[in-house]
């Protein structure tokens, strides 16, 4: 092959503390040994495996007000981050395999560090917007957008561990798919904040197409950004993905889980990727942990040019008979 159609920078995070929930941080390596490397080589992509992110306890590390483990999520992502960072400086889209999604705190820094501006997609049962005042369970992977939202940076308070963060991205430049579960102090924020959202509802009223050509629509009208697309596997129905922390019934297809990422692709502005929330320990067969993890990888291949339509080289021709 001429040239690599993608250059995929992948990051691991085996990353478990924004919740109580153990399993989780084997979802990158499980995501890697279904194949996911040899994958997206075999459709062209140019691939360097960072590995994976070394995250270290913090010990003395007791809630502060409801938070769970700040410091410890903190420092996790302080150093996913760095990683991140040096992805995007390395010229790659950045892939982060999670882990819990408390690490897309440090994956939307870190990029947002080497671009000018993000367009956020957050395609999720769930909102992750509590802040550290209105959670009603303390776990950090429900709160990531609220400490990154410059909007809200004045509801934030400084919580030990995690008043590093500063705010990255506007309201404006979010766009949400798939929720189905909010807490109240979220709902109130999204339409206080004016956040564009496209719950199941809206999946249902629409159709994903529509979804996926207003979302387009609402982040071009702010000018091309490089997009950054994180992706909780709950979003998907689990009759598809039941093997994650917070299942929620009422989901996304298969086909509309994949048809998001097939546009993102066509966009040709995806720079980075997160693909968080898978957890075999939650699977009750094996089967429900395969197509957990399956699904996950296809999401993953969607965002890098796989065409349920098929494909071929530009140079393939037909065997002739002799
Ligand atoms: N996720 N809204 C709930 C909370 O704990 O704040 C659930 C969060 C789920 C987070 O799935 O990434
Ligand atoms: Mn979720
Ligand atoms: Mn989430
Ligand atoms: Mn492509």
């Amino acid at each position: 092959r001429a040239r690599a159609l993608h250059s995929v920078g992948l990051v691991g995070a085996p990353f478990s503390k924004g919740q109580p929930r153990d399993g989780v941080e084997k979802g990158p390596d499980l995501i890697r040994g279904a194949g996911l490397v040899e994958k997206l080589r075999g459709q062209g992509c140019a691939v360097k495996d960072y590995g994976n992110v070394d995250f270290d306890d913090v010990s003395d590390d007791s809630p502060v007000g409801k938070v769970r483990r700040p410091r410890t999520v903190g420092l996790a992502n302080q150093r996913l981050a760095d990683a991140v960072k040096a992805i995007k400086e390395d010229g790659y889209v950045s892939v982060m395999l999670g882990g819990d999604h408390s690490l897309a705190i440090g994956s939307i820094l870190g990029h947002a560090a080497s671009q000018k501006g993000l367009s956020v997609v957050w395609v999720d049962a769930h909102a992750d917007i509590n802040t550290p005042l209105t959670t009603p369970t303390g776990n950090i992977h429900g709160q990531p957008l609220s400490y990154l939202i410059k909007e809200l940076h004045c509801k934030i308070p400084a919580v030990p561990g995690l008043s590093w963060i500063k705010p990255c991205v506007s309201a404006d430049d979010i766009v949400y798919i798939g929720l189905r579960d909010l807490d109240p102090g979220e709902h109130y924020i999204l339409k206080s904040l004016g956040i564009k959202a496209y719950s199941m509802t809206e999946v249902d009223r629409l159709g994903i197409a529509k979804v996926m050509e207003e979302t387009c629509e609402h982040m071009f009208s702010r000018g091309k950004k490089p997009i950054h697309l994180s992706y909780d596997i709950d979003a998907i129905d689990p009759t598809v993905t039941p093997a994650t922390g917070t299942p929620v019934v009422g989901g996304l297809t298969y086909r509309e889980g994949i048809y998001i990422t097939e546009v993102i692709h066509q966009t040709g502005l995806l720079s980075a990727l997160d693909m968080v929330e898978v957890n075999p320990k939650r699977g009750k067969t094996d089967d429900e942990i395969k197509s957990t993890v399956d699904t996950a990888v296809d999401v993953v291949l969607g965002c890098f040019g796989r065409t349920r339509e098929g494909s071929h080289p530009p140079n393939y021709s037909v065997p002739q008979p002799s």
